[in-house]
């Protein structure tokens, strides 16, 4: 339909209305037909849109090029409205495809219905974001669309207001962008609906959020899951009153066609123009087919509520209305019904050879292989076994990948190895092996990180530089005068948190700075960790280089579900077609107590891969990691170090330009005895201990490792460890965390174990959160005493005469 057509025009389009009849029915019959297909075993799982299609039909009218859409499993009709979707792709997701360029949102990573559309070329440069419709990558977690569709929306406010990035015109229409987003009712439930509902209220943002209200959240009914039953009741609050800007909250019912598109051409019409956040929530929505694949609704729901869900049934009720308002006869929709069926029904067996035709030649040529074999074991039992197992493979019926490489792999056990030519038939099945492993691992082992020439691994460092009247100066003002050149420097960036703006954060790294560049660029937030990482998400994918500051790394818990689903995956998820160079900074490690001196690193390297983590030691660090970080497309934590805000450095001449490298190991100290692999605040007290040990004849070797991911990507501990023998790994958090990452990293994949002449140590914080006050520290944490005693002992163990 025409972009600019409105609904009273529209409601006489007869072409129109019959193309859109069309269109639920055709998804109906894919989500029937989908569901039929993973009950015959032929695909995993499916979740479908069954009972949302005419909600999602006068959605996707109102949605423009350079809008975004961040919503939720239901969405397909919405998707294949606005022409981002068809019949087939259905069935690639489905099935799992594999292939990213017949199912381009997940390359068959996700389950079905889970949707993105690329925001970056192949080869890693920004598309053109306004001349396409946009869709976030889904994720399943309920309600975590919530947090990235704030910043989605929060994005067109600041391409609106500063009028210095108007300049950006493959990124914005100066703000005109609409964020649409959708969620179920159950989800309404989840603290990320509740942040966002209220910062997305106190920002007032574009953001246009679908509630779909289908009564259940899979078998919970409304009574378990919203206070009062009615989510929009309950949302009164936050409408707008004179003088105080809040929502605009609309209700229309899901059966209704012509109310729909009417409700969301009023709705977003206001949204768009004012930057007014508005919910619809969408009642008397059914979902025909229950759930998912994984039950059926009968268990629980009642005859009676069957009964009404058929009634209405929102295609019934459109075709109810087209025949009352004598737009088309009854033949004339049956026949559409019949013509959507049958696309539905040759998708289906497009989608399904398109899945199994690789998998059946990738099969027929490792069958080849055996069967073409001039060697024959003269071992009855491993023969057999060849032929017993080639045998079963032809006979699977629908083979997936797994049965050919399970065949291939116990036939290479079963080859016998006494026999003449076995060598060149085992070459050729490892050969097989070899090359469709590879191909196997590029269809699900790549683009955790950016592998493109934006990769941040791709900057080259430059070291800070000195002169000699480079005064000293706190670690703070390094990072503030460095964060003044940066924003003069990037126009896109923009940093926000909890107390960043006005005072220019707990720590002061940010003085003066809202002063100069303004509340747009670095701004003040509510309390709310989990927001603060979707809005800078949303922003993120939207071209804008954000940096989200946590205030304290143990806060980072509250955030941690979105970082963990949301942005760590977001490249992998799109099979890299999607990019989110967030950068977070916090600040961690050692202050006072247990909620403002963890140090819970494992918890967090372990949950967030696919972002890399940053351990600088100073503030000088810190501030090379931001200036790396900018250059590159990556998203990043840094962990500023709490106990050096206050601690002398020597101010770089060459702010804004100095860059760290990402995984590139540092030795601070020389040394031929033992190797000391730290990071972090633990640096200086391993200083501290390095400098004691060398009056009693020690000679430690101390090593910086600076970024926990990427892990010393020159293998400088392993070249430290050739010469000493011994290692030691220290750092704050608790046994067995991110000690026993390193130690895997250096021994096991760098192969270090060879070079061991003792057993290697690690020394870490108590298990326990670190307790209060000075002493709480010293008994919590590793000090440089017990740095000491540990190296200490360790040489006494290797050479007892000598200590
Ligand atoms: C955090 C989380 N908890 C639980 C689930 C399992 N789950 C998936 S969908 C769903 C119900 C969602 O209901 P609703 O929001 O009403 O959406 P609907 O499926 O009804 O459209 C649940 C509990 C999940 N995916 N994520
Ligand atoms: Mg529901």
């Amino acid at each position: 339909m025409d972009q600019n057509a409105n609904s009273s025009d529209h409601l006489k389009n007869k072409e129109q209305i019959l193309a859109d009849y069309r269109l639920a029915n055709l998804s109906r019959n894919l989500s029937i037909i989908g569901r039929r297909e993973v009950l015959t075993g032929k695909a995993k799982f499916g979740i479908f849109g069954d009972g949302k299609e005419i909600i999602q039909i006068a959605l996707a009218k109102q949605f423009r090029n350079g809008d975004w859409r961040s919503g939720y499993y239901r969405d397909q009709t919405w998707m294949m409205a606005m022409g981002l979707y068809n019949s087939v792709e259905f069935f690639h997701q489905l099935y799992g495809n594999t292939d990213r360029d017949i199912n381009p949102g997940s390359g068959g990573r996700v389950f079905n219905n889970h949707f993105s559309v690329p925001n970056i070329n192949p080869d890693g440069s920004w598309r053109d974001l306004t001349k396409q419709k946009n869709s976030s990558s889904d994720i399943s977690p309920t309600a975590g669309q919530m947090p990235r569709l704030l910043g989605l929306a929060y994005a067109s406010k600041l391409f609106r207001q500063n009028t210095e990035l108007h300049q950006f015109t493959t990124l914005s229409m100066q703000g005109n962008e609409v964020a649409f987003g959708s969620i179920g009712d159950a989800s309404t439930s989840e603290g990320h609906f509740w942040e966002t509902i209220n910062a997305a209220g106190v920002l007032q943002v574009p953001m246009a959020l679908s509630v779909y209200d289908d009564g259940y959240g899979i078998s919970v009914p409304k009574k378990y899951q919203t206070t009062k039953g009615s989510i929009s009741d309950i949302l009164k609050g936050f409408e707008d009153e004179p003088g105080k800007p809040g929502y605009l909250i609309l209700k229309g019912k899901g059966w209704d066609y012509p109310g729909l598109i009417k409700l969301y051409e009023e709705g977003i019409e206001i949204c768009r123009r004012d930057h007014k956040p508005v919910v619809f929530h969408i009642e008397d929505v059914t979902q025909p087919l229950g759930h998912s694949t994984s039950g059926s609704h009968e268990r629980y729901k009642s005859e009676e509520r069957l009964k009404w869900e058929e009634e209405f049934d929102p295609i019934k009720k459109m075709r109810d209305w087209i025949l009352s308002e004598g737009i088309a006869a009854a033949e004339e929709l049956d026949a559409i019904s019949a013509d959507a069926e049958t696309e539905a029904k040759e998708s289906r067996k497009k989608g399904w050879e398109m899945f199994q035709n690789p998998i059946k030649i990738e099969r027929d040529a490792l069958v080849k292989i055996i069967s073409d074999r001039s060697c024959r074991c003269v071992e009855q039992v491993k023969e057999a076994a060849v032929e017993d197992i080639t045998g079963d493979l032809t006979k699977v019926l629908s083979p997936i990948r797994k049965d050919n490489f399970m065949a291939a792999r116990k036939i290479l056990r079963n080859i016998c190895g006494t026999c003449a030519k076995a060598d060149n038939l085992k070459e050729e099945l490892q050969g097989w092996l070899k090359r469709n492993y590879q191909d196997a691992g590029k269809s699900y082992n790549t683009n955790l990180y950016n592998e493109m020439s934006t990769s941040v691994l791709k900057v080259s460092p430059v070291p800070p530089a000195y002169s000699e009247n480079s005064p000293e100066v706190p670690g703070r003002q390094i990072l503030r005068d460095n964060y003044d050149k940066l924003f003069s420097k990037y126009p896109l960036l923009v940093t926000f948190g909890e107390d960043t703006g006005h005072i220019g954060g707990v720590n002061q790294s940010l003085e003066g700075l809202q002063k100069k560049f303004g509340e747009l660029r670095i701004t003040d937030t509510g309390i709310r960790e989990a927001t603060i990482l979707g809005q800078g998400i949303g922003l993120a994918l939207r071209g804008m280089r954000p940096i989200a500051e946590i205030q304290y790394l143990d806060y980072l818990m509250y955030a941690i579900q979105i970082l963990s689903d949301d942005l760590a995956t977001t490249h992998y998820r799109t099979a890299g077609r999607m990019i989110a160079p967030l950068i977070i900074s916090t600040r961690g490690h050692r202050l006072e107590g247990i909620w403002h001196s963890g140090s819970p690193m494992s918890m967090l390297i372990n949950s967030v891969r696919g972002v890399y983590v940053c351990t600088p030691r100073d503030m000088t660090r810190a501030a090379g990691f931001y200036n790396t970080l900018l250059e590159g497309n990556d998203p990043a934590i840094v962990i500023e170090p709490l106990n050096g805000y206050r601690l002398k450095e020597k101010m770089p001449d060459n702010l804004a330009e100095f860059k760290i490298g990402l995984g590139i190991a540092e030795v601070l100290v020389e040394g031929k005895d033992l190797t000391v692999v730290t990071y972090g605040s633990t640096v200086k007290i391993a200083q501290e201990a390095a400098g004691q040990l060398v009056a009693h004849g020690i000679s430690v070797e101390l090593i910086d490792v600076q970024t926990l991911v990427p892990f010393d990507l020159n293998r400088t501990i392993l070249n430290s460890l050739k010469k000493t023998g011994r290692i030691l790994f220290l750092d704050e958090d608790v046994p067995g965390g991110t000690t026993a990452y390193m130690m895997q990293e250096v021994l096991e994949r760098h192969g270090g174990w060879q070079f061991l002449d003792s057993a290697p140590k690690t020394l870490t914080g108590k298990e326990h959160r670190p307790a209060y006050t000075t002493d709480g520290d010293y008994f919590s944490k590793p000090n440089a005493e017990d740095i000491f005693d540990a190296v200490y002992d360790m040489m006494k163990e290797a050479v007892p005469q000598k200590y």
